[in-house]
């Protein structure tokens, strides 16, 4: 039986600042899920976001609120292990809040796992793989540290993808400065760029056509989330793989996009879709319509980026890699043991439920007062 619900807020400063054309980050607040259970298991979530409201129409606090005043009284003295009809009840009772819902089911998912004593890709169908190339995204806003940083992490053998962060500037400029470094990095590496919505779809037919002629290798929701028309014009015109991201909030937004050529890829996200299940369901779109497959981040910590990799693991094809790296943006760690990056890849762990301990004592030090 479900007893008790927390949330928490953990702000922790960025290892550098993050520049996406709809928001700076300088620290990134996780939202932390705690339930416990009347057997004495416990399983933990997360939902965080990016930017407080800068990137997606929930923000950490209310997610929080959410979760305390609307999701947790509906849940509490439900079986804990009956999580299809916990998560059920919430979809039922809850509207929108796909953040707070993934958080939820997480950690439901996560107990579950732990009292079956089998890692949450097993309740989700079973691995296809244990180790997930990872991207890393290059956004510190200047081309010389840029390319410094993806040469260091080629010689770590860290990541050998990279995500370019455009849309601040204008169309020529941000051209330049990723064509710049795709020319410092060869075919060592391959580069791509999230526009994040910023362009019209005049510019992103100007700026598509000079990144697809540089060797750009993918380009990342160019315009904004509900035209899908332009994404679907764009898709159409280039040959360079087309990604939907934002446009993307759970099953029917991926049936729209596949029903209407909208996309070549897409980013699969737990938090966005609303759940791993959710999240399973857009990848299973995606593949009947023939549509590739990203492993998509909203920058979480340990937590929600096990969570992802969970589900990541259990896809059969996933030709567009991942981009779960999260923690190694944070400066603060909340794992005991930190997940593993090695050789390009994140290993999924492999213990029972998300296979990650949480250092309490760290996140009672860490936690939002
Ligand atoms: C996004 O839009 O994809 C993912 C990686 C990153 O640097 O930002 C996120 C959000
Ligand atoms: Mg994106």
């Amino acid at each position: 039986m479900i007893s008790h619900i927390e949330t928490l807020l953990v702000d922790v400063p960025t290892i550098r600042p993050h520049k996406l054309s709809v928001a700076t980050m300088n620290v990134q607040t996780l939202v932390l899920v705690r339930i416990r259970c009347r057997d004495g298991i416990e399983g933990w979530g997360e939902a965080t976001t990016i930017g407080g409201l800068a990137y997606g129409e929930e923000s950490p606090e209310s997610v929080k609120t959410n979760i305390d005043t609307h999701i947790a009284p509906l849940l509490v003295g439900m079986e804990a292990s009956a999580v299809a009809k916990a998560m059920a009840k919430v979809r039922k009772a809850v509207q929108g809040n796909r953040f707070a819902k993934c958080a939820i089911e997480t950690a439901l998912l996560d107990a579950q796992g732990r009292r079956l004593g089998v890692p949450v890709s097993e309740l989700l169908g079973g691995r296809v793989r244990d180790r997930l190339p990872v991207a890393w995204t290059l956004a510190s806003g200047d081309t010389a540290k840029d390319i410094a940083e993806a040469e260091r992490m080629l010689e770590q053998r860290r990541h050998c993808i990279f995500k370019l962060k455009i849309g601040l500037r204008a169309v020529h400029d941000d051209v330049a400065h990723v064509l710049a470094i795709k020319r410092a990095l060869g075919d060592k590496a391959s580069v791509r760029v999230d526009v994040n919505q910023a362009w019209s779809e005049l510019q992103a037919m100007r700026g598509v056509a000079a990144l697809q002629d540089g060797g750009i290798d993918l380009v990342e929701q160019p315009v904004r989330a509900e035209n899908r028309d332009a994404m679907r014009r764009l898709a159409r015109r280039f040959d360079v793989a087309l990604m939907a991201d934002e446009a993307l909030h759970g099953p029917v937004d991926a049936w729209n996009m596949a029903r209407t050529e909208a996309a070549d890829v897409f980013a699969v996200k737990i938090a966005q879709s609303g759940g791993l299940l959710p999240a399973q369901q857009v990848a299973a779109v995606a593949q009947q319509a023939g549509i590739g497959l990203y492993g998509g981040t909203m920058l979480e910590g340990g937590i929600g980026t096990a969570a992802a990799a969970q589900l990541c693991a259990t896809f059969a094809d996933l030709s567009w890699d991942t981009e779960l790296f999260g923690p190694l943006l944070l400066t603060e760690e909340v794992l005991r043991e930190p997940l593993v990056y090695r050789d390009f890849m994140l290993e999924v762990p492999t213990g029972p439920g998300l296979g990650v301990t949480i250092d309490t004592d760290k996140l009672r030090a860490l936690q939002r007062k």
